[in-house]
């Protein structure tokens, strides 16, 4: 009988894999069946933006975190897919920052070209999976909104595909309850002139923070405040806005800091994280990790160690994103084709603390991209994935960490090259500051204002 595999989730993750195999039929292969599982009504994930916030339509947690006016926030260079490039999908060079929907827009052109939608159950939550040791499969238990109908199916494998932004870190601080405005997590942030005008406090020090305050400044907030945990994330901030040690506690609509100053603020954004949240797997196959380099228990960074059957996808805290999520698809790909053997469990586990340990020795931005560079470089030498310079693309990333550096409103500005054509991006007809209208028609017009032809 023909191998079954169950893909949980159709984002970047989930259509990786479905592009993975699909590539190796059209190379002659012959494919086990899949069954992709997609909660929302369309794919792409992440980038698959919605308004909603809380509960969706069908009262499950939404999973978007993404917010309106989103543009990519490292170069389009160091995720390009190594088999569909930017200048396959476009047709002509552009900026190396792009909006999200222009994003959207290229990851759905890989897969659409690849035929594999019919593969996914759209509107279908996997609820449930469990392992039957005596038959080797598990079951899937799979609720189908359209027809409101729970079923199980079984499998010869699992990739989990769901992502781990989604679920937010959601911290306390005293005095939250009688707080005189409005407290958010950047997980239900969805459109900065919400803060046009108001003084705006963000708690925590990482992409969240720095983009979301980002926004709220582009967008008209009167001043930002932001505060940190561990580290300032020390840019060139513009006037109005002040980074501060920890939030200490807030009275009324005054917010305390660490070092005992003060300031009144309108709201606060809680850009502090996300969780590892599979509420559909039970605890022997549950990854337990915080959002880190190298998750543990998983070999090659992809299999449950107790049970490599059950494949982890993007579970890594990313510097590399799309293309580390196709290395990883590839890999899986060939190991379930059996292309691939897989060691003995001691001997994955062994390879596995190897890579824990030198990721604690990791202190600066260049060494932790270099390692997944690294990471990566070898999944690809495994497979027929087509390889690229990832040596350059480590250049490109420490390129616009001094580019950040520079000028944290103007990076996006910024041209860098592909690594898998050698086209050196466009400036965008607008800078990223002043270039309001974030819309796919806009991004692509060739000026900021398309001028309308007279007609007659
Ligand atoms: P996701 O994109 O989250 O997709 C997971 C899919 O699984 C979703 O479609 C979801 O509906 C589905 N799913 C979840 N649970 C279930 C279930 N039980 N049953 C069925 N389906 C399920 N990366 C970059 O490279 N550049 C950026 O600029 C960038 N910006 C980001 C900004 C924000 C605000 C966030 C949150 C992330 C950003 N990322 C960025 C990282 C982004 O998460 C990855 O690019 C990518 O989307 C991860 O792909 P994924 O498939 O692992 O997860
Ligand atoms: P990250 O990168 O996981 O960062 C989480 C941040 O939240 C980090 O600065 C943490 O501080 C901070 N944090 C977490 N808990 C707390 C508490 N209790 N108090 C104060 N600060 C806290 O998540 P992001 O949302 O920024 O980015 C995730 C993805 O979304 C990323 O791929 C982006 O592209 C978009 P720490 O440094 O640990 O002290």
């Amino acid at each position: 009988m023909k191998q079954r595999v169950a893909i949980i989730g159709a984002g970047p993750c989930g259509l990786a894999q479905l592009r993975a195999f699909q590539s190796a039929q059209a190379k002659g292969a012959e494919i086990p069946e899949l069954v992709c599982f997609e909660k929302q009504a369309d794919w792409g994930g992440m980038w698959n933006y919605t308004w909603r916030t809380g509960l969706d339509e069908h009262g499950e947690p939404v999973h978007g975190s993404m917010y309106r006016y989103l543009w990519s926030n490292g170069p389009k260079e160091c995720l390009e897919f190594a088999d569909y490039s930017f200048d396959e999908h476009f047709g002509r060079p552009m900026g190396s920052y792009p909006p999200r929907e222009v994003l959207w827009d290229y990851i759905k052109g890989r897969v659409e070209k690849a035929g594999v939608r019919p593969y996914i159950r759209f509107n279908t939550a996997v609820r449930d999976v469990r392992f039957d040791a005596a038959s080797g499969t598990f079951e899937v238990t799979a609720h189908s909104y359209e027809q409101d109908l729970t079923y199980s199916e079984t499998f010869d494998y699992v990739v989990v595909a769901s992502g781990h932004f989604s679920t937010p870190n959601v911290p306390y601080f005293p005095g939250f309850e009688s707080f005189a405005g409005r407290v958010l997590h950047a997980h239900d942030f969805r459109d900065a002139l919400e803060f046009k005008g108001k003084d705006v406090l963000i708690v925590g020090g990482s992409y969240s923070a720095e983009d979301i305050g980002s926004q709220c400044f582009k967008y008209g907030a009167r001043s930002i405040t932001s505060c940190y945990r561990s580290a300032p994330m020390g840019y060139h901030w513009p006037e109005n806005w002040e980074e501060k040690p920890l939030l200490t506690h807030v009275r009324g609509s005054t917010a305390f800091f660490a070092d005992g100053s003060s300031r009144q603020v309108d709201a606060v954004i809680l850009c502090t994280g996300y969780k590892h949240h599979f509420p559909f797997l039970p605890e022997e196959l549950r990854l337990k990790t915080g959002n880190r380099l190298w998750p543990l228990n998983l070999y090659k960074g992809v299999f449950w160690e107790q049970n490599p059957r059950l494949i982890y996808l993007g579970m890594q805290d990313q510097w590399y994103s799309f293309n580390m999520f196709d290395a990883q698809a590839w890999y899986a790909r060939d190991v379930i084709l059996g292309r691939i053997a897989l060691p003995d469990a001691e001997r994955m586990h062994a390879e596995d603390l190897a890579w824990r340990q030198e990721e604690e020795t990791l202190e600066t931005a260049q060494e932790m991209f270099e390692f997944q560079g690294e990471y990566i470089r070898q999944l690809i030498e495994a497979t027929d994935y087509p390889s690229f310079d990832i040596a350059a693309v480590n250049r490109t990333f420490l390129q616009w960490k001094q580019d950040k550096h520079d000028d944290i409103m103007g990076y996006r500005d910024k041209c860098h090259r592909s690594l898998i054509t050698g086209t050196l991006a466009t400036p965008h007809h607008t800078p990223w500051l002043e270039a309001l209208d974030d819309s796919l028609g806009a991004y692509l017009a060739d000026s900021p204002e398309p001028s309308i032809k007279a007609v007659g």
